[in-house]
């Protein structure tokens, strides 16, 4: 990318009316068993502990969702971590005078470093209980355009090829438009050859979560052969360098999942020739703010992004529905239906795919959904409100 790209220009995004005075913060730990495990090269689940991160104020609850998982194996933050950080730091910090906007929350939590998905599960509770107040949809909100949003699964590694290809045939009769295999070294080349011989025409990527190293140059080569949309986050989560010199040897264009942790790194990324597209995760990136700073800068610069996925519950998942609304998100997000993973959801009804693989994004005020409040208790492990202190 020739041009500088000056961020400025992403100006302040208030988002709200009037002041809000967060009166409360709840943090929940509810734990959803999954269909299947779901295996990646740094490691296979089998059922998720979701922590909810919920915001009271005039009367409103915002929900949000924290994707830190139970291990530090996709990023160095982790469930602990994260509620550590929120209870002693960021809720106090947000709760000490009223929030004028997202900019305002933002800032608000920059003054500690670090900790993206602990910041992000506030920002996402701040924008629904915005949303709720200003009676709009998290979409409309925040300036989505799309009424539908195309949509494409992930699917993990599997103890043998006749299993994924089942399940590829599966999701595709499902409707979904895009196919993503996790691969690592030893479940790769022939795995990827063998789908693309079914399916010689699907959108077919790949998602490495880091598994190899600039060595392996000649074996990532031979992705090329296989016309792939994308190959995601092949090398190191925080590298963008050696990205770079891989993307200018390669043919398919790479994607950043994990290397891309704010707007300044995605901004580096691509004035390095790191990656020809970018996964925006809200989590990954800590929040709204930065995730549409970073859409913003994509867009301008005619770099496609999608929604990706963190096997969030429905609150997760409505909240990047909503993000995809935006004109930016030109290709299939990881966004499934609640039930490819849950078999019951947070949120009533479930999230469906319908048959041309896209979900419909809610109208409805915040979330555009009923959080289930419910069952949410019936399968919470524990609970903690930390209330603002007069
Ligand atoms: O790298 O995109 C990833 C799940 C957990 C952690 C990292 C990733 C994923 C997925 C699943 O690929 C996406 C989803 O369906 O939620
Ligand atoms: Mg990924």
């Amino acid at each position: 990318m020739a041009e500088v790209v000056n961020i400025a220009d992403a100006g302040p995004v208030p988002f709200v009316n009037q002041p809000v005075t967060i009166e409360r913060v709840g943090l929940r730990m509810v734990r959803l068993p999954l269909h299947e495990a779901f295996e990646t090269s740094f490691g296979s689940i089998d059922s998720r502990l979701i922590f909810l991160v919920c915001i009271e104020a005039d009367g409103l609850t915002g929900w949000g969702e924290c994707v830190a998982a139970e291990e530090p194996r996709y990023s160095y933050e982790c469930i602990g971590t994260a509620s550590h950080v929120i209870k002693n730091f960021l809720a106090p910090a947000v709760m000490r005078t009223p929030i004028q906007g997202l900019s305002d929350l933002a800032c608000r939590m920059s003054e500690f470093k670090g900790h993206n998905m602990a910041k992000a599960g506030l920002e996402l509770a701040f924008m629904d209980l915005a949303a709720r107040r200003e009676n709009k949809s998290l979409s409309k909100l925040i300036g989505g355009e799309r009424t539908r949003v195309p949509v494409g699964v992930s699917l993990g590694i599997q103890p043998k090829l006749s299993d994924l290809l089942q399940r590829v045939e599966k999701y595709l009769s499902l409707g979904y438009q895009r196919i993503k295999l996790k691969i690592m070294p030893g479940w790769d080349l022939d795995v990827v050859s063998e789908v693309r011989r079914r399916h010689t025409d699907i959108l077919l990527s790949v998602d490495a979560n880091s598994a190899y190293s600039l060595d392996d140059l000649a074996h990532l080569k031979a992705l090329d052969d296989f016309g792939l949309l994308m190959i995601e986050q092949p090398l190191d989560h925080d590298d963008l360098l050696d990205h770079s010199k891989l993307q200018s040897s390669l043919k398919t264009p790479i994607c950043l999942d994990e290397s891309i942790t704010s707007i300044r790194r995605a901004r580096h990324a691509l004035e390095l020739g790191s990656c020809r597209i970018i996964n925006i995760k809200i989590g990954r990136v800590g929040g709204y703010s930065q995730a549409l700073q970073i859409h913003d800068l994509c867009y301008k610069h005619h770099v496609p992004v999608w929604c990706g996925g963190m096997l969030e519950s429905g609150i997760g998942r409505v909240h990047n529905l909503a993000m995809a609304s935006l004109p930016g998100f030109t290709l299939p997000g990881d966004i499934s239906a609640s039930s490819r993973y849950f078999g019951r959801d947070l949120i009533v009804p479930a999230v469906e795919v319908r048959s041309d693989g896209t979900v419909e994004v809610p109208k409805g005020p915040g979330l555009g959904f009923e959080v289930d409040v419910q069952y949410i208790d019936s399968c919470t492990e524990a609970f903690e409100y930390l209330d603002r202190k007069n």
